[in-house]
């Protein structure tokens, strides 16, 4: 485990860190609060036990800029224990008060500091547990268990947010619809394994091109979402013409080459996927009209034959 250890007197801490390193832990130390902040961001710590009065940034306003750097990322947080001269209800009061955990009073029993180190790394311990199991149920209420990709509802809530967002600022937006085509029959030939194999794969090179065209627009508003069983839904907010374009034409050429067999889908022997899109020069009204007349298009896309994308 790793301590971060803030104290500008050099007797102190050098008493310290050595009574800490004989526990076992691992020992950074800062001399003031400044350094300790980019320490903490730098090295992680489990633990940070900080003095009050320093020169250059005092403990208590370190802290607050540690608590701070936490607040925007989910789950984040790090037992902070003062080390206070004396220890009196105030100090308590005021450590807690600033955003710390416990207070310690420097001259502290090794027996005490030992024991209070102990506490905390359970209690650090148990919340990192929490934020992993809290992560994965984020996960799994958010993505697509076959494929990864956005589940429907996720893509729901991104969707809606993305429009407001589009329609407030007079923005463009682009939707596509990607149906794969005759996959009844995938499955009816090689078998739900494989049709699910099929899905993963599929599903993997279309994140693929919109990881590629996110990079290169240097954003990372595109997403693609699995809409329900072979249908996948990509959602462009802000996408210009050219980009619209490229992308349905980029997917509908990207999956024959994945050279997935499926002799049963009419000429080609190999799976294709069929697309029906929309874009707003200005995005206006309700959602709803947008995915609807994507649909219309995937329907055309169909009708014309297959392995197409129909855009405007
Ligand atoms: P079209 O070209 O008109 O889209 O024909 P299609 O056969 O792809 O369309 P249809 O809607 O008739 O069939 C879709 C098939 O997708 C039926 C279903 O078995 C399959 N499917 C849906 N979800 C899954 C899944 O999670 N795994 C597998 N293996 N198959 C799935
Ligand atoms: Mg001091
Ligand atoms: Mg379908
Ligand atoms: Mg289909």
């Amino acid at each position: 485990m790793k301590i971060l250890l803030v104290e500008d007197a050099r007797s102190v801490s050098a008493l310290m860190a050595a009574r800490l390193s004989v526990f076992g832990y691992e020992v950074l130390i800062a001399e003031n609060g400044k350094i300790a902040v980019e320490l903490f961001q730098k090295l992680a710590p489990d633990l940070v036990l900080m003095d009050i009065e320093m020169p250059v940034m005092n403990g208590f306003e370190a802290t607050n800029h540690i608590r701070s750097i936490e607040a925007m990322q989910q789950w984040a947080w790090t037992p902070i224990i003062f080390l206070t001269a004396s220890d009196t209800v105030e100090n308590l009061v005021t450590a807690i008060e600033a955003g710390g955990d416990d207070f310690i009073p420097k001259s502290v029993p090794e027996s005490v500091l030992r024991a209070k180190m102990k506490a905390m790394v359970r209690i650090a311990n148990l919340r990192r547990q929490l934020s992993a199991a809290n992560r994965k149920l984020d996960e799994l209420a958010n993505l697509d268990g076959l494929t990864g990709l956005c589940n429907r509802r996720s893509m729901d809530l991104r969707v809606d947010l993305a429009w407001h967002n589009a329609v407030q600022h007079e923005a463009s937006f682009g939707l596509l619809m990607l149906d794969i085509d005759n996959f009844k029959k995938f499955n009816d030939c090689y078998g739900h394994q494989a049709g699910d194999e099929c899905l993963r794969r599929f599903a993997r090179e279309i994140a693929d091109v919109i990881d590629r065209m996110n990079a290169k627009q240097d954003k990372q508003d595109a997403f693609a979402a699995r809409y329900g069983g072979e249908e996948f839904a990509v959602i462009l907010p802000g996408v210009s013409m050219e980009s619209y374009t490229n992308v349905a034409s980029t997917i509908v050429e990207a999956i024959p080459q994945l050279a997935i067999p499926h002799k049963e889908n009419a000429h080609w022997g190999i799976v294709t996927v069929s697309i029906g899109g929309v874009r707003f020069d200005v995005a206006s009204g309700s959602i709803a009209t947008l995915f609807r007349s994507a649909d219309e298009r995937l329907y055309l896309a169909k009708n014309k034959g297959r392995n197409c994308a129909v855009i405007d």
